[in-house]
């Protein structure tokens, strides 16, 4: 089956796992038990098919590619990309995949608030049948210094915007994951600043590039990645790109993200991907194909600069590439 060839104990890889590393050692510290990894799961379809109803928006299914965004690299497999993920919420392993298929996902509410005209909810299915779905293939560079690259389908994040209606006053987008310790077990680990929120300036929310995603492989997307909607920031380091997303709120105020919160000197704002700044603690000058295994320099802005260098202009002050 889809077995991962993972180096857990080849020194490079390991030194590049900042969130497992530094995890691990806090969960020593509290004393608590560890954080137990779920096992590579035989057959996840199934799983899936156990706990759930007919997908309601599988009609949507596939959705017509948008040729502009094209790839320089094969796309990752469905199987390896399914079974290779980050989401804390349901540990801090990359077997998740097993885990996160007791995720609910109906009815799911999307909440638009803060500096917004009038607050209002949405629910999923309404959310996504109003909007244009298109697929786009898109890199994905995660700051653990692994890639992958993926057909999304979804829409894109200035049509939330637009429907939210914010202020002129709003400055900045946050976004939250759900809420639900009874279904994700990494919830109940308490040192961890939950839920997961992510933040991005109303300018990059509205960038072309920025993409609500609502499928993978030109199906719903799959829990794992953070269904029924995610972010897709391609520019960005992975951890920018929120997982199922309950809240969309407006405001004034620089969001302060979940790792920005647990480890402030590795993780920041804006977190573009760049090549030639280091993380802490390794090199972000190459990243490694989580399928191919092939290693391949990093680029600035991931490659993305023609449609996102212009964002940063005037802000070289500030720390914009961690
Ligand atoms: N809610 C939530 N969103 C999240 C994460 C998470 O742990 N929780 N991990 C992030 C990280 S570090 C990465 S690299 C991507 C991974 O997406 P994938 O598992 O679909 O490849 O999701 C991001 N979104
Ligand atoms: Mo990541």
């Amino acid at each position: 089956m889809n077995i991962i060839h993972r180096r857990g104990w080849d020194l490079r890889e390991s030194a590049a796992a900042p969130e497992a590393v530094f995890l691990n050692r806090r969960a020593f510290v509290a004393g608590a038990a560890s954080v137990g990894a779920a096992a590579l799961s035989p057959d996840l379809a199934m799983a899936q098919r156990v706990t759930d109803l007919p997908d309601p928006t599988a009609d949507l299914y596939p959705a017509k590619r948008n040729e502009k965004y094209a790839l320089d690299r094969p796309i990752t497999p469905a199987e390896v990309n399914a079974a290779y993920n980050n989401f804390y919420e349901f540990g801090s392993s990359k077997a998740i995949a097993r885990a996160a298929q007791a995720l609910k996902l109906r009815p799911w509410t999307v909440k638009l608030d803060g500096m917004v005209e009038q607050p209002r909810e949405i629910g999923f299915d309404d959310l996504v049948r109003q909007m244009p779905l298109e697929e786009r293939l898109y890199r994905l560079r995660c700051v653990e210094a692994w890639s992958m690259a993926v057909p999304w389908s979804g829409f894109p994040l200035a049509r939330l915007v637009a429907l939210a209606k914010p202020l002129s006053s709003a400055k900045y987008v946050r976004f939250e994951t759900f809420l639900d310790s009874s279904v994700a077990s990494g919830q109940r680990q308490t040192w961890y600043p939950w839920p997961y929120a992510e933040g991005v300036t109303i300018a990059e929310a509205t960038n072309e590039l920025a993409f609500v995603v609502t499928g993978a492989y030109g199906k719903p997307l799959p829990k794992q990645h953070g269904a029924p909607l995610r972010l897709a920031l391609p520019w960005k380091y992975g951890f920018k790109s929120i997982k199922s997303i309950v809240r969309v709120n407006f405001t004034d105020q620089r969001p302060k993200s979940f790792w920005e919160s647990l480890q402030p000197a590795e993780y920041g704002f804006w977190a573009n991907v760049n090549p030639a700044v280091a993380h802490p603690r390794w090199s972000q000058a190459t990243e490694e194909d989580i399928a191919t295994k092939e290693r391949r320099p990093t680029q600035l802005f991931n490659g993305y600069g023609e449609y996102v260098a212009h964002l940063y202009k005037g802000l070289e002050g500030e720390r914009l590439y961690a």
